[in-house]
């Protein structure tokens, strides 16, 4: 992925926030958010383009387009700097708190000299904040409840962020003479939503070049402790990283262990003793008094290690002290759905509403992936942002019918299927954006709660399983409608979701935004005791973000999920029959189901 055009993305959304907060026009702050996310989901490295290309870029204009050649020449914008020089970092730091605008943050800074989030914590426990116009005691409360919700991320981050950081890491490793061999460990490894921090692991028999090598990379901020064995440092962005080098006949024994969990490895640990074996990140060893004592059985791979101790090896999604260990004795491993059991992405925009790309890159980008089928799924007329309307949507499906006859465009061999959707709202009483007759028309639509996040939880439970009712409603989107960090999941009665979900036909999404990986893992294991199905999804608003199923794999994964449990991995024609929601149409005219294959 294109680093430079995250780092734009990054600095144009500073300087439109920076704008908001000076009270800078509505309007142009946000005419730079929109190009920031532009930018950001671009698929072309922004530093190769000239004036006239980065103009091509949707919503980029004459002027931004100056400030990101001036980045890329400078590697800084005069104008940001300008801004950013007349507010405290303190300041800019208060506008990540969710449910607190530019506005606010300034008037805390400007009348109560605020200029740290402690500082604003301390303010509120005092009650100064009331005392403000267009401040309460309700505004205190959710300010405080924001600052909760910022602290409860702490100090992690998403896995996306790791991910891409990681693998940059990794490839920069993989470079440097004598590598045997490279990889990230721990939770990114595990594929948790969210890192603590990362972990590389290196084999080679001379440490010292990788080490020299970490610490030289441009990201590099802050290095925390530099040694023989590890190195650790953070990020300019403030994330740590550890880069621990092993020789490489230790390399299974030091995967296994610096993958983790920590539970998982108390209980291998645990196996080992009971085998009178010792266990460590140097290898497995023959324990106890005798001549063979503290004399070195295996460790070059973590096969080997696992099979040892009379275990199969072990997907790092499972270890996590979940059973997998009493399972992997038992021989009863799930087969984990994969990255490349997935046939078909069921939940896409285009720029016909938000998406950034148009139906025909989305098509290529996709076809490029190999999938079967792929659908588009664009937002219903309720978002009124996004403007859509019948005629519209009329015309994507004849565009679409079109392009289904090229299959696939250019690649001919590739006969990937398009199937057309869309993303219907969940009103607040539970109803959707179109009449049965006009929904009947499309192959499947995602239904997902985008706005009265705050009803009541019997509310919210009855408006979500009436979806779930609805005939022509195949998949719900993001179901808990939770920003990781951000905004938490609604109050909902996930149990009675589920057994709704079940009893309908309604598939539940994975969606692999890394923001949202919604639902959870504990929610999907929890779910799919009720026989609910799933369908790991991207949610792409870029051609870029197709790529995200890769995280909705990983928690399905973590949630023991195996291929048949996922609705996208099943032939198109098994997938047609289940979106025919044969239980709840008896009687209703559709589309013939099938009809195309
Ligand atoms: P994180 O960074 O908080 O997202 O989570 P991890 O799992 O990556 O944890 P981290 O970075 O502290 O350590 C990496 C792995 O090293 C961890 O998963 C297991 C192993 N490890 C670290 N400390 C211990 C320990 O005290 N005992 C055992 N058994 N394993 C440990
Ligand atoms: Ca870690
Ligand atoms: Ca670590
Ligand atoms: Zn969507």
């Amino acid at each position: 992925m294109a680093r430079p055009n995250k780092e734009v993305e990054a600095l144009l959304q500073e300087y439109a926030d920076l704008v908001s907060i000076t009270g800078g026009d509505a309007y142009r702050a946000r005419a730079y958010e929109k190009a920031a996310r532009a930018i950001g989901g671009y698929p072309t490295d922004v530093s190769r383009l000239d004036a006239k290309r980065l103009r091509e870029i949707p919503n980029v204009g004459k002027s931004i387009a100056d400030k990101v050649e001036e980045y890329v020449r400078t590697g800084q914008v005069a104008a940001v700097e300008d801004v950013r020089a007349q507010i405290p970092a303190g300041v800019r730091e208060l506008i990540a708190i969710p449910t607190l605008g530019p506005k606010k943050a300034m008037a805390l800074y400007q009348e109560l000299h605020i200029r740290s989030v402690d500082e604003l914590a301390d303010a509120i426990a005092a009650h100064k904040l009331r005392e403000l116009k267009g401040f309460g005691p309700k505004t205190e409360e959710n300010i405080l409840h924001g600052i909760t919700l910022m602290h409860s991320a702490g100090d992690r981050v998403q896995i996306g962020v790791a991910m891409e950081l990681a693998e940059d890491i990794v490839t920069a490793m993989e470079k440097v003479t004598g590598c045997e061999q490279c990889t990230y460990a721990g939770s990114l490894r595990r594929m948790k939503e969210t890192i603590g921090d990362i972990d590389i692991l290196v084999a080679a028999e001379d440490s010292a070049p990788f080490m020299d090598a970490f610490t030289r990379l441009p990201y590099a901020g802050e290095v925390i402790a530099h040694g023989e064995k590890k190195t650790s440092l953070r990020t300019h962005r403030g994330l740590s990283v550890d880069l621990r080098v092993v020789p490489p006949d230790s390399w299974g024994a030091a995967l296994q262990y610096f993958t983790g969990s920590k539970a998982h490895n108390i209980r291998t640990r645990e196996l080992a003793v009971h085998q009178k074996l010792k266990l460590s990140e140097y290898g497995l060893f023959h324990a106890g008094s005798g001549s063979e004592s503290g004399q070195k059985i295996v460790s070059t791979t973590e096969e080997e290690v696992y099979a040892r101790l009379g275990l199969p090896w072990i997907p790092p999604t499972l270890r996590e002290d979940r059973g997998e260990i009493a399972a992997g004795l038992r021989g009863e491993l799930p087969e984990l759905v994969t990255d490349a059991d997935i046939r078909g992405d069921l939940h896409t925009h285009t720029d016909l509403t938000d998406g950034m790309g148009t139906l025909e890159q989305m098509i290529a980008a996709a076809a490029g992936r190999g999938y079967a089928y792929y659908a588009i799924t664009d937002h219903a007329p309720d978002l009124s942002m996004q403007r859509m309307t019948d005629e519209k949507i009329l015309q994507q499906q004849q565009a679409i019918q079109r392009l289904d006859g090229l299959n696939g465009l250019a690649r001919p061999h590739k006969r990937m299927r398009l199937l057309h959707g869309t993303e219907l709202n969940i009103g607040p009483e539970g109803g959707v954006d179109w009449p049965e007759e006009f929904l009947a028309g499309f192959d499947l639509c995602v239904a997902s709660i985008h706005s009265h996040f705050n009803q009541d939880r019997d509310t919210l439970t009855r408006r979500l399983i009436r979806a779930c009712e609805h005939p022509y409603v195949n998949i719900i989107g993001h179901p808990t409608a939770r920003h990781i960090g951000k905004r938490p999941p609604v109050d909902i009665d996930l149990d009675a979701l589920f057994a709704a979900c079940a009893r309908t036909g309604t598939a539940l999404e994975i969606n692999g935004q890394p923001e949202r990986l919604d639902l959870s893992d504990e929610n999907i294991t929890r779910a799919k005791r009720h026989g609910v199905k799933f369908a790991i999804n991207s949610d792409a608003h870029s051609t870029l973000h197709l790529g995200y199923v890769r995280y909705g794999v990983g928690t399905a994964q973590r949630a023991w999920l195996a291929a048949d449990d996922v609705i996208n991995t099943w032939p198109l024609g098994r997938l047609r029959q289940f979106l025919r929601k044969d239980c709840l149409r008896e009687g209703r005219t559709s589309r013939p189901a099938g009809g195309k294959e």
